[in-house]
């Protein structure tokens, strides 16, 4: 018989008691060794309530298939208080990453064409290559420049430069330089931001926004500067493409880019477009630079699993026979390896619905409109989910154990990330050039664990040497 949904196991009883518990653990900083700890002592499945949000967390991937069965047509996920209550402070419009319901579904269905579908992937292709050998020929400068064959250096700055050029290229068709010698303040203004936007995040998750507005608090007064600094150097780039376009007779051969065929399309309102191209640009920075960040630090400390790869790459490129595209489907392990990072060390805290209908998990009976949370980082270092979940083993991925609905590094369904096959593409054409021409190494060092800053990120900076092959 299944059981109520009273009986979930969990702190759920006192809200306030767990949000106080909850800041002495350091909660802000630790909620994902928080979401283990509450697995290995509640169970697959368990209830929980702090500040004013209450969920259900859940770990197995049968769970999750159940769970995402239930999402319905409009898929919701856990709203980020702080980033609606800017949006509304400063009277702009939510882009696709806010928006719920029709609204949401109609303007997904119509960025979906341009940012995710496999016709744009070799628009993407050339533009990101070309990114990456930058990036590659700014690394033999910096070694050249050091006089010592070699270049040791925490690569995150390095990193958030090369993510923020690639998703510029994609998204205005051009490229902003920003891989040059000198680079323009107002761009390294708009990446410091938008760091500062996921830290000031993290603390007005668990007290409404709305509270600390109107107390005066430095986190929501620090919170709107870093929006502000987005907004305004995303408008600057959108301007700059439609003035251009307004002023060229259209008709060109080159691929012009996502903003400009969204544009041109005229299918969503300009104040639509420019909401979700800066959700676009504010949102492949830093993810996809500490993915690579993560995925530097493990082929560092697995030296033949490099030369695995580096094998692979090579095959591929002779393969190929300089086609690009032909190639990116020539690397598994490659793709494996990235799949492996995302499990170890995911973006995403937890992915979460609210269900649109009834359902039973671990035989609890759990009512529609609850919202369930999967725990993406608990469950990657599951053993029972796993078989050898801390080793770094990208093969996994190639053979035949199961992978149902394991790989979700960038959520599932209909409302997955949007910007997944931009990061894919980015992240696979920079290992390529990276592994081509060097050799990474690491410090002697302890193990690095995670920090919550919204996103998942290092505890602490990740020091690389790189060589020249
Ligand atoms: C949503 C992960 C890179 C833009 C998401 C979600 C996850 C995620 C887990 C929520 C999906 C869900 O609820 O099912 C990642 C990871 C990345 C990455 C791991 C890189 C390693 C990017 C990039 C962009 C981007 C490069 C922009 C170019 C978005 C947007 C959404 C989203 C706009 C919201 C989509 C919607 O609500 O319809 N991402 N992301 N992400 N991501 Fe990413
Ligand atoms: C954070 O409890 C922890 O991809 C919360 O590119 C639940 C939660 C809800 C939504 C998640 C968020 C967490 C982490 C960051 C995510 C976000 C959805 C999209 C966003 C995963 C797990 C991200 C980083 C987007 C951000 C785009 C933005 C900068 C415009």
């Amino acid at each position: 018989t299944v059981r109520p949904f009273n009986e979930i196991p969990g702190m759920w009883k006192n809200s306030v008691g767990n949000l106080y518990t909850f800041w002495k653990l350091d909660g802000f900083k630790n909620i994902h060794h928080i979401m283990v700890h509450n697995f290995n002592t509640f169970g697959p499945i368990y209830r929980e309530k702090i500040g004013y949000y209450e969920s259900v967390n859940i770990i197995n991937p049968e769970d999750a298939a159940i769970l995402f069965k239930a999402e319905g047509h409009y898929p919701k996920r856990l709203r980020v208080e702080p980033w609606t209550s800017y949006r509304d402070f400063r009277n702009r419009k939510y882009g696709v990453l806010l928006k719920d319901g029709e609204d949401w579904r109609s303007n997904r269905v119509i960025l979906n064409r341009e940012v995710i579908s496999p016709k744009v992937q070799g628009n993407f292709v050339p533009l990101l290559d070309e990114v990456g050998q930058d990036f590659v020929a700014r690394v033999h400068k910096k070694i050249e420049r050091s006089g010592q064959n070699k270049w040791t250096t925490d690569l995150t700055h390095e990193l958030f430069k090369y993510a923020l050029e690639s998703v510029s290229a994609v998204l205005y068709g051009e490229r902003l330089g920003l891989l040059l010698d000198y680079i323009d303040p107002e761009s390294q203004h708009f990446i410091d931001c938008i760091t500062l936007m996921f830290k000031t995040t993290c603390p007005m998750l668990y007290i409404p926004p709305s509270v600390l507005q109107r107390l005066g608090a430095k986190v929501w007064k620090d919170h709107v500067e870093a929006w502000d600094g987005i907004f305004n150097q995303a408008d600057h780039c959108i301007q700059n493409i439609y003035r251009q376009l307004r002023k060229e007779s259209g008709a060109q051969n080159k691929y012009p880019g996502v903003l400009a065929s969204l544009l041109m399309l005229d299918r969503l309102s300009i104040e639509e477009i420019k909401a979700s191209v800066t959700e676009l640009m504010a949102g492949g920075v830093d993810t996809t630079s500490i993915t690579l960040l993560w995925t530097l630090y493990e082929l560092a400390r697995h030296p033949d699993l490099q030369e695995e790869l580096r094998a692979e790459i090579i095959a591929a490129r002779t393969a190929s026979q300089g086609d690009t595209v032909q190639m990116l489907k020539m690397v598994p392990l490659l793709k494996g390896a990235l799949k492996e990072t995302l499990r170890l060390h995911p973006v995403a805290v937890s992915l979460q619905r609210y269900l649109t209908q009834d359902v039973v998990i671990q035989n609890y009976h759990i009512p529609s409109g609850t919202l369930v949370q999967l725990g993406l980082y608990a469950m990657g270092r599951d053993y029972r989910i796993f078989s050898k979940p801390e080793q770094y083993l990208p093969s996994r991925w190639l053979r035949n154990e199961s992978h149902y609905f394991r790989g979700l590094g960038f959520g599932f369904g209909p409302r997955q990330c949007l910007g997944r096959r931009i990061a894919e593409t980015e992240m696979q054409l920079f290992l390529i050039h990276m592994l081509e021409n060097f050799k990474i190494e690491k410090q002697r060092q302890l193990e690095v664990r995670s920090t919550f800053e919204l996103i998942l990120v290092p505890e602490k900076p990740i020091l690389l040497t790189i060589k020249p092959l």
